[in-house]
């Protein structure tokens, strides 16, 4: 079909530019409130204001994105896909004006209109399709591409339900209700009902006679892949790249309803990832859109019209963990089935094309699948599978299991540990150790991190393949998001003192080292701790308007959020804060009027089937209840347990602490990425020496750090200790003791309740409270008596903000580009309109 071209100057008299002043603004918004919303100019709430200013945002957008892929399609450079089951998007609004450089022209133009753009911004619900760390990670490295100008697109799930909402019961139960995100429209995606793909499930694979390796896979069932594409926007440039989250939708006879893609809580909360530990799996989401965003990327090669054997020079694939892996035998299936590629091409083809981020050593959270579960969903997978393991139809290459044999002669072990399949009832396939093979190179997130990862669950690979594949990139955070967004007057306060836009600093955040000589200057230090109180201040609001609790905000800030997990130990610091509060229980009035009040708040999820998390959040909760009522100490020590923690939340939480908590097992936490948002924001950090704490403080230096507990080579011993030589908790650490027994005799209400938590910790120990519980004490003693010289703490609060540059997501983003990706920037010439539409 030949498309109509009419003429070129009637197109372009018809192109929209972007609004960029008071009064195009205010006339799109009204025209939207006309149109799209369909209702009464001077008549609508902030809600609907609210979704007047997106679509207004959103034209803006796509001019640029539509640009920024146009753009792409001419230049054809190589392009990164960066595939994650998760993208913890939080709000959009804000960060779009920021990064278009909007904000004043918006605020000016909805104040003439009569709202309030804060208001206005409150009204967005956040995107919360993931959990944790991993999934924000992933959300700070799109932020961070599209700043640098990289072609790098996203892939994931359009989950219905973004994570659940956490609702805290009156006697401190976690429950769960479902987060209907999309219940009000979403201006922020565009529906792409003609990009779609068919995905097979189950049916049958037999294999050619011709001795190939090619196999032809019928039968079964297909659904249906349909693309909705998110703009992600770059700080400061045109470059706009692309989100792109698959919807399932049945084919006629397709029962989606045993299938459940989509189904979040089903996809991730009971995906073995290290903050959802279940042993549950379901496997079919995996695949369902590793599969469809696998036909697009090589629907958009093809296009080039290059030899398959370049497609690694053109396209570098991410693996977020190995929930994306199946891309590893869903290529070669392409590959080999349908491009009639022979093995040996399509495995080096494969190699050179992937990359995979390992997040985790924790084995519970490292992904096994059923063989016979994977054998009936794809049959197809599972033969690529075993013939990667041990490969008859290859020419070239000994498969890995033949080549393992060969360099480790008769070492049968070795064979069996690194096998893709684990024997059992029933046998499993080791989801990391066929991303590893599949791969070109494998990181971790923090060096401890990726030197654990290379010494312990990967060292027989690295044994294998040399120790060149296995890197490390350290973990960084978008400072717009984390810094300008969430602590605008600090932004401003930096801006000033440095003398320089923040659109210099905010992409060079080295640039920061510049604050190191004012912490010596009174007046500044002044001005840092009143940004400081005003923040402590909007939290102490915040929680008075949605929880009805006063806060005191003259004293110290203390903070943990993130996940509820055992190995993050929560309980370690709830434990810590009922000796403080017994130790203030024996003080006179007289005593406790010099100590150091301190204001304790807690905020995180735990995994719907996690008991022991469950019951730490109620702990949390009723040792609130007991000390913030307690007439004697409440001055001196409160607790708070925030409910429904999300992105938004620690946008408030994370600028107005004095210090913040990371205090996981020492070798358990990869990374953490909370830790660097908080020193950003002036935050000083106690912790362990554990992920990135020690790169950290080896930034800032380790005078301006509180670190405490064993070191990771111990932690070993130590759990040997606990299990052959116990020595009773009375003698080992009486303080601790003392500490279970309060909680044991009732403290906290009913004493029976707490106890599979208190003998979890009575017991083997696993992640070493009893160990390190004294060196914590001894550790929040050193913040109090430094809290106590506020000059010196402001002064390590600048210089903790001032040494922070590391840790900026555009630098880890350029190291993948650089190191890993061999991509390269492309840009989109300012103000460029392009000059064909097709
Ligand atoms: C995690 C790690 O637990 C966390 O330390 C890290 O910062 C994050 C991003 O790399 O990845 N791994 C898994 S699984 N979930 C996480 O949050």
């Amino acid at each position: 079909e030949t498309w109509p071209k009419g003429e070129e100057k009637v197109w372009k008299s018809g192109m929209r530019e972007l609004d960029t002043g008071v009064e195009d603004i205010t006339k799109s918004f009204v025209n939207h409130v006309q149109t799209s919303l369909a209702r009464q100019p001077y008549n609508i709430d902030n809600l609907g204001g609210y979704q007047a200013a997106a679509l207004s945002v959103r034209d803006n957008l796509l001019i640029n994105w539509n640009e920024t892929q146009l753009n792409y399609t001419r230049k054809a450079p190589k392009r990164a896909y960066y595939l994650s089951l998760e993208f913890l998007m939080g709000r959009t609004l804000d960060n779009a004006l920021l990064n278009l450089g909007l904000k004043n022209q918006y605020s000016e133009s909805v104040k003439k209109l009569g709202f309030n753009m804060e208001d206005l911004l409150d009204k967005e619900r956040d995107a919360a399709l993931g959990n944790g760390g991993l999934g924000r990670l992933a959300a700070c490295y799109l932020d961070s591409s599209a700043s640098q100008e990289l072609p790098v697109w996203g892939y994931g799930l359009r989950y219905k339900y973004g994570i659940f909402q956490q609702l805290i019961s009156p006697e401190g139960n976690q429950l769960e209700a479902p987060d209907p995100w999309l219940d009000n429209q979403n201006p922020w995606e565009l529906p792409r009902l003609d990009v779609t793909y068919e995905i097979r499930f189950y049916g049958q694979a037999d294999r050619l006679p011709d001795n190939s390796g090619r196999s032809q896979w019928t039968g079964g069932q297909e659904v249906l892949a349909v693309a909705y594409d998110v703009m992600i926007p770059g700080y400061g440039t045109k470059t706009t790249n692309n989100l792109r989250l698959w919807e399932s939708k049945p084919k006629r006879g397709f029962d989606l309803n045993s299938f459940n893609a989509g189904n979040y809580e089903g996809a991730v909360a009971a995906s073995n990832s290290a903050d959802a530990i279940t042993s549950v799996l379901y496997p079919n989401d995996h695949t369902f859109w590793t599969a469809a965003s696998l036909q697009d990327i090589l629907r958009r090669f093809k296009n080039l019209g290059k030899p398959i054997t370049e497609f690694p020079d053109y396209v570098a694939i991410q693996l977020n963990d190995t929930h994306p892996t199946l891309a590893i035998p869903e290529l070669m299936r392409i590959l080999i089935d349908e491009e009639e590629v022979p093995w040996d091409v399509a495995w080096t083809i494969v190699t050179n094309t992937f990359f995979y981020t390992n997040h985790t050593v924790l084995p519970e959270a490292l992904e096994k699948w059923p063989v016979p579960l994977v054998e009936h969903l794809l049959p197809r997978h599972l033969q690529i599978i075993y013939d990667i393991c041990a490969n008859s139809q290859s020419q070239q290459n000994l498969f890995f299991l033949q080549a393992v044999e060969k360099k480790f002669p008769h070492d049968l072990d070795r064979l069996a540990r690194m096998s893709l399949i684990e024997e059992g009832t029933p046998k499993q396939i080791r989801m990391a150790h066929l991303a590893v093979i599949g791969s070109r190179k494998v990181n971790g997130v923090a060096e401890l991190h990726s030197e654990l990862v290379r010494t312990t669950i990967l060292k027989d690979f690295v044994e294998f393949e040399g120790i060149s594949k296995f890197g490390n990139i350290t973990n960084g955070i978008t400072p717009r998001r984390w810094l300008d967004q969430c602590n605008p007057e600090l932004s401003a306060l930096i801006s000033e003192t440095l003398k320089l836009d923040k659109a210099v600093w905010l992409k060079d955040l080295f640039k920061l080292e510049g604050l190191i000589p004012f912490a010596e200057d009174p007046a500044f230090r002044k001005k840092w701790a009143a940004i400081k109180q005003r923040n402590k201040e909007r939290l102490a609001h915040h929680v008075q308007a949605n929880l009805g609790l006063t806060v005191r905000t003259d004293a110290m800030f203390d903070v943990q959020i993130k996940r509820i997990h055992e190995y993050k130990r929560q309980t370690l610091n709830i434990l810590g804060v009922i000796h403080r509060y017994f130790e203030l229980k024996k003080m006179t009035a007289a005593e406790r009027k010099k100590v150091n009040p301190r204001v304790v708040f807690f905020a995180g999820k735990a995994a719907p089937a996690y008991y022991i998390a469950k019951l730490t959040i109620r702990l949390i909760v009723n040792v609130a209840r007991v000390l913030n009522a307690d007439p004697e100490t409440k001055d001196y020590l409160q607790v708070y347990f925030l409910p429904d923690y999300s992105v938004s939340l620690a946008e408030i939480l994370i600028p107005a602490s004095d210090i913040s908590q990371h205090i996981s097992t020492a070798g358990t936490e990869a990374s953490g990425t909370s830790n660097m948002k908080f020193c950003l924001n002036g935050g000083l950090l106690l912790g362990t020496v554990d992920g990135a704490n020690i790169e950290i403080a080896e930034e800032v230096g380790e005078n301006n750090v509180f670190f405490f507990g064993h070191l990771t080579p111990a932690v070993e011993d130590l759990r040997y200790q606990h299990i052959y030589h116990p020595v009773p908790l009375e003698q080992k650490c009486p303080n601790l003791a003392a500490v279970l027994n309060h909680v044991s005799s009732g403290a906290f209400g009913e004493p029976d309740v707490y106890e599979p938590l208190l003998s979890t910790i009575r017991q083997s120990d696993y992640y070493l409270i009893s160990d390190d519980f004294d060196s914590y004490l001894a550790a929040l003693k050193m913040v109090d008596e430094a809290y106590l010289d506020k000059e010196e703490w402001i002064k390590k609060s600048i210089n903790t903000t001032a040494k922070m540059g590391k840790f900026s997501s555009d630098r880890a983003i350029n190291e993948y580009a650089e190191s890993y990706w061999n991509l390269e920037p492309c840009r989109v010439a300012a103000g460029s309109t392009p000059k064909d539409t097709t």
